[in-house]
């Protein structure tokens, strides 16, 4: 690596081939100037800008099973192939974020606006999320088709948006606008939630790619990888769930719209638990509603059940849980427990 550029440095250094190797594509079909300017913006609002864990982690994953030390060790095909890989991920993740805000009505993302509020965007930002996700499928098999676990690998990218979808679809059936029961929550709900809208791409799909590259998918190994990776994914929504309400838009790059939402958050789910009688009332009176007042005294009873206290508390029992989880995992055919520890000092403990 040249001077002192971070990993994250080097990884953005291959977006912006990719960007032209995804124009090229429209501009071969004859598409009309605006039309690739267009489509270049929603590549460059939507998909750098976010930390890049998902995608750094492809090639951070596959440098621990190679036994390397450091990314640097990676030929420069090689660490192209990965970071390629990385960038699928990250616009699965654009696709979705792109999606999410407007089923949401976020305001902002990354700390700026969401792409739907963007001047001239509106309902234009459903079709750019369709091809922010076909992008995945052009770079797929502009450098991976000659692979053998090509195949693989769209299995892999059509399975884990199937099960995000499946999450998200529970995520809002579980949170009607129009009517407001808090009977319908529980954190079993919410596990079941946050598993499926949220761990499957942003935990097991970055390990497996990388595996499925590294050449170790015993299917015994993709379910060791999976089996931790799926709890850790859950701890990490449910810092996003405490991060809504309890972080601030300079911190998190977005505004919390979960109360006002109606969202089977894990905040909610641990206040029904330990409220009075009173205190459920006020909930049932203000949870949901789209009013800056009723979810003022929601976050007000939030404060006074020290909602902040037992998410701590729930952080340092799955860390613990989740060590314990990777101290059995089975090395012998290749896999490493590494991979796995990595991830969680990624997530641990974060504020953003
Ligand atoms: C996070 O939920 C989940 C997603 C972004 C997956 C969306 C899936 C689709 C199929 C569109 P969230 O709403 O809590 O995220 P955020 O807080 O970032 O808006
Ligand atoms: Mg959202
Ligand atoms: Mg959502
Ligand atoms: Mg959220």
């Amino acid at each position: 690596m040249i001077g002192t550029a971070t990993p994250r440095d080097k990884f953005l250094a291959e977006f912006p081939s990719l960007v032209e190797e995804l124009k090229s594509i429209l501009t071969n079909y004859g598409m009309p100037a605006e039309a690739v300017s267009w489509y270049e913006s929603s590549l460059q609002h939507n998909t750098p800008g976010g930390k890049l864990n998902r995608g750094l982690s492809v090639v951070d994953t596959y440098a621990i099973l190679k036994g390397f030390s450091s990314i640097d060790e990676l030929s420069t095909e090689e660490y192209k192939k990965l970071a390629i890989l990385g960038w699928c991920i990250e616009l699965l993740q654009a696709y979705f974020l792109v999606a999410d805000d407007m089923m949401d009505q976020s305001i902002t993302r990354r700390g700026q606006p969401c792409w739907y509020k963007m001047p001239n965007v509106g309902d234009i930002a459903i079709n750019d999320a369709f091809m922010l996700e076909a992008a995945i499928y052009s770079l797929l098999k502009n450098h991976f088709k000659q692979e053998k676990y090509y195949v693989d690998l769209l299995e892999l990218f059509h399975e884990v948006t199937l099960q995000t979808e499946l999450g998200q679809l529970l995520d809002l059936i579980t949170a009607p606008e129009d009517h407001i029961d808090l009977n319908k929550f529980s954190l079993a709900k919410h596990s079941f939630i946050v598993r499926f809208k949220t761990a499957y791409y942003s935990f097991y799909l970055p390990v497996a790619l990388a595996m499925y590259v590294a050449g170790i998918t015993d299917p015994k190994d993709l379910q060791q990888a999976r089996d931790v990776l799926i709890p850790l994914g859950e701890y990490f929504q449910v810092q996003d769930d405490y991060l809504d309400n309890f972080g601030t838009p300079e911190q998190i790059g977005k505004i919390g719209t979960d109360i006002q939402d109606n969202k089977c958050s894990w905040l909610i789910n641990k206040a029904l638990e330990i409220v009075t009688p009173e205190q459920r009332k006020l909930l049932d009176e203000n949870y949901g509603q789209k009013d800056a007042t009723c979810e003022a005294r929601v976050k007000k009873l939030y404060d006074e059940l020290k909602l902040g206290d037992y998410y701590h508390a729930y952080e340092e029992q799955t860390a613990k849980d989740i060590t314990a989880l990777i101290s059995k995992v089975d090395e012998s055919r290749g896999f490493k427990k590494d991979v796995l520890t990595a991830f969680f000092k990624k997530v641990y403990k974060r504020s953003k």
